[in-house]
């Protein structure tokens, strides 16, 4: 059974990304009625707020990374946040922000899994990687590097947030929908054999027997962590972000991988990010995030 008791966290800033506007996402979500639609599904909704952070301070990269020090004081207070929640026993939402923050909450989420003894699974929906380091980045912009920063390979500012070196390890990751990845991040994706299902293997085999592919091995013991980067979804549903990256999930598509993902009952944790609204129209990225989120919860057609 999924915990019914869920915790909205803003996280309204965009330091680590390459546009500005995804420090917006946490209200556009909130004007999506994210937590009404949630309450309706019979979920103990409490909206947290918004977390306090340096303001984007808009500057060319330092030794390969921006906004590093800025990054690192929201990562600090997102790690705190999560955490607190995971250890009242409810499940924290991250309303984002841009895709550096996950830096934070995943690694509240594996030090949670450490102490619970429970087995961590990070299923990664995203267009990109994220597997960045500064020797490689073609841009600076950190919400490129959090897979890498978990895993240890980073600035030590980032990858000791939490206190725990590295915070987490390649194989909890499954990563979904990825079709953009840089050069040389592909040689580090390939080093550190992060389990990666990227658009032509959806293309061959479907989203169902990928989504099982990437939830094989989810038991009663495991606490899935969903992050979600909006970008996972084709540009053509989902304008509302700042890198649009064609040929992603349709919408049928996108369902079905949510819906699946509810089926086993074991998400323990999401993070909603680089939803941005200044590239939106009408609000409509933030209002399918939040379809597709009731989704993660259960909503479907029938009762199956
Ligand atoms: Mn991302």
């Amino acid at each position: 059974m999924v915990n019914k008791s869920i915790s909205l966290i803003g996280v309204p800033t965009d330091i680590g990304a390459g546009h500005r506007g995804a420090s917006m996402g946490p209200e556009a979500l909130r004007v999506a009625n994210l937590s009404a639609r949630l309450a309706k599904r019979g979920l103990d909704v409490v909206d947290r707020g918004n977390l306090q952070g340096p303001l984007n301070p808009w500057l060319p990269p330092q030794d390969g990374y921006r906004h590093l020090p800025e990054v690192r004081a929201w990562n600090e207070a997102v790690h705190e946040a999560v955490h607190a929640e995971l250890a009242l026993g409810r499940l924290p939402i991250m309303l984002g922000g841009d895709h550096s923050l996950a830096i934070g909450s995943i690694s509240a989420v594996a030090r949670y899994c450490r102490e619970q003894r429970k087995q961590l699974r990070v299923l990664w929906l995203d267009a990109h990687a994220d597997f960045n380091t500064a020797e490689v980045t073609p841009s600076g912009n950190i919400h490129g590097m959090p897979v890498a920063c978990l895993c240890g390979k980073g600035p030590k500012e980032l990858v000791e947030v939490g206190g725990h070196v590295p915070a987490t390890t390649p194989d909890v990751f499954r990563q979904v929908g990825i079709r953009s990845v840089d050069e040389a991040e592909k040689r580090l994706v390939r080093e550190s054999q992060v389990s990666i299902f990227d658009m032509r293997h959806i293309d061959e085999v479907g989203m169902k027997r990928t989504m099982e592919e990437a939830l094989a091995g989810v038991d009663e013991n495991t606490h899935l962590h969903i992050s979600f980067d909006v970008d996972f979804l084709d540009p053509t549903i989902a304008p509302g972000v700042g890198t649009t990256v064609r040929g992603g999930p349709n919408y049928r598509e996108a369902q079905l991988c949510m819906e699946m993902i509810a089926d086993t009952g074991r998400i323990g944790s999401i993070d909603i990010v680089e939803l941005n609204p200044a590239f939106d129209k009408k609000n409509q990225t933030a209002r399918l995030a939040v379809d597709l989120v009731e989704s993660l919860f259960g909503k479907s057609t029938l009762i199956r």
